[in-house]
């Protein structure tokens, strides 16, 4: 299945690189993971919600820069792309000026040879996104993880693979915090314990119940359940269930990396996007309150 585009550009020097992270990094954009090999070689990714290639027959939106970056509020980023470029003595921002595609577009050149466009639509509610979502960039996230010792030989996977999750979304290790607990019973009062100190955007819960092997089954899982949806709901910070619900451990093993996933890579990645998706929520709130007030 398509997942994303990636639109490379080669650089020419580590100052070039520099100066492009600083101007996107000022603009706002979400930085994704970066990469250094032993080459010498190294990546910058910068993130967008939406991204396509678009091929055109006639003509062209804009001839100016071969990088069209649509944006919701083009006055504001005119500002900050102005106020960059004046730190940096650069001179090459053009004016905001109207498209013959029913939007206002201008181009900043943040180093020789990078011109970049930014564009809006006219009318603001024109290509708009459907929905809200968060992205899977955890970078600068700070995250707790509760894990159950008991069926540690399926819990011990659960860890490695959120772990895996947050590391390869641009988590620092620094910034994970890991609680274990006797069992998964135990979950929901470290998950609020951790959630209540404020200290993480997201708290990742991960345990194994077996029913063969459990007795209460059903019991334990309605209270661990029910208890880290109630931290989650009276912290406000977004908890993620790993905890695995089967009937043998055959079926554990499978879900914890053998043949069906791994719950808890599923569980991080999921923490990572509401995280993501809780901050653009506020943004748009923020965003959606100023249109309010500039249009009274
Ligand atoms: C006691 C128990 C049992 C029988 N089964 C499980 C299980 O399958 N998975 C799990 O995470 N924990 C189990 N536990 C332990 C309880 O969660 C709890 O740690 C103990 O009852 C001590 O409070």
């Amino acid at each position: 299945m398509i997942k994303g585009i990636t639109l490379i550009r080669p650089v020419d020097s580590p100052a070039q690189l520099e100066k492009l992270v600083s101007f996107f990094s000022a603009l706002g954009f979400e930085p994704g993971k970066g990469w250094d090999d032993p080459s010498g070689a190294s990546g910058r990714p910068f993130l967008a919600p939406l991204g396509n290639l678009e091929f055109v027959l006639g003509q062209v939106p804009h001839l100016n820069a071969p990088w069209l970056v649509q944006v919701t509020a083009l006055d504001d980023v005119h500002r900050l792309a102005a106020a960059w470029m004046e730190k940096q003595s650069r001179t090459a921002i053009t004016a905001i000026e109207e498209t013959h595609w029913k939007s206002r577009i201008f181009t900043a050149e943040p180093v020789p040879g990078f011109p970049i466009a930014f564009w809006e639509w006219l009318d603001p509610l024109r290509g708009k996104p459907i929905a809200l979502e968060g992205d899977l960039s955890a970078a600068g996230m700070k995250f707790g993880i509760v894990v159950a010792r008991w069926n540690a030989v399926i819990t011990d996977r659960l860890l490695q693979g959120a772990l895996d999750a947050l590391l390869r979304s641009g988590a620092k290790r620094a910034d994970i915090e890991i609680v274990r607990v006797p069992g998964s019973w135990e979950i929901p009062a470290a998950a609020r314990q951790l959630a209540a100190t404020r200290r993480f955007d997201a708290i990742v819960a991960l345990g194994c119940l077996i029913r063969g092997e459990t007795a209460h089954y059903e019991a334990i899982y309605n209270e661990v359940a029910r208890g880290i949806g109630q931290s989650q709901q009276d912290t406000g910070i977004p908890h993620s269930f790993g905890i695995l619900t089967c009937e043998t451990l055959e079926q554990a093993l499978d879900r914890a990396g053998l043949k069906s996933g791994n719950k808890g890579f599923e569980a991080a990645a999921a923490a990572i996007e509401m995280v993501s998706l809780s901050r653009k929520i506020d943004e748009n709130a923020t965003a959606v309150a100023g249109t309010a007030e500039r249009s009274r």
